[in-house]
């Protein structure tokens, strides 16, 4: 079988997800750097978003429905338990994940916090008024792993690679770092996590 390819550029919370996964399970993979909205993104996900993967005649786009094929497709643990309820629950967080977290975090402060007209300036409104519901998400999650240290039971799974790109992102900034820092079992779930080779491995290169 043909080597698996992850496509989408390497500061993407999403493709950095789906690379965490594949060096967890120790999946041999070649990341293709493309952008979203290019033609070979677009030729696969419908609305040119990152990541997508490509395996033999398996074309794929949407970080979760790549991690399941990459999860049952090679041999290795399983980051997506079969488990009914493990595995219902680890569907949870990815969902709330994308919901909520890649919304409060990503969309509206990370995104207009980082790319933004020079000649206006950030929309400092916009991103403070993401603040109060990133401080709901890290407080959900931060009651979700005070137990374990994980979000579903007593092992890392996709819910964890799939929210912490984004976590860690938000410390990146200091009004995220000042949220996260209210919140004891979030940070030291994010810095166990953040100390692990498979998120160490998928560091993006220093943006120039
Ligand atoms: N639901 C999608 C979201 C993917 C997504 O938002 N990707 C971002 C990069 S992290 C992207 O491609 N943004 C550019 C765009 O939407 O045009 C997934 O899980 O793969």
């Amino acid at each position: 079988m043909s080597e698996l390819e992850i496509m989408g550029v390497p500061f993407s919370n999403y493709v950095r997800s789906v690379r965490m996964l594949c060096e967890e399970k120790g999946v041999p993979y070649k990341l293709t750097p493309s952008l979203p909205q290019s033609p070979e993104i677009k030729a696969v996900h419908p609305a040119g978003q990152i990541p997508v993967a490509r395996h033999g005649d398996v074309n794929l786009f949407e970080s979760k429905a790549i991690a399941t094929y990459v999860d049952r497709a090679f041999p290795g643990p399983m980051f997506i338990p079969k488990d009914p309820v493990a595995h219902a629950q680890v569907e949870q967080w990815v969902s709330y994940g994308n919901v909520k977290v890649d919304r409060w975090i990503m969309r509206e402060f990370v995104v207009p916090s980082v790319f933004f007209d020079k000649a206006k300036g950030p929309d400092t409104a916009k991103i403070n008024a993401a603040l109060p519901e990133i401080e709901k998400c890290c407080a959900a999650l931060d009651a979700a792993v005070a137990k374990t240290g994980y979000l579903v039971g007593n092992e890392l799974t996709y819910a964890d690679m799939n929210v912490l790109p984004m976590l860690a992102t938000l410390q990146n900034f200091p009004a995220g770092k000042d949220l996260v820092a209210k919140f004891p079992a979030l940070s030291a779930y994010v810095t166990k996590l953040t100390e692990r080779p498979s998120y160490k491995n998928t560091a993006p290169p220093p943006r120039k």
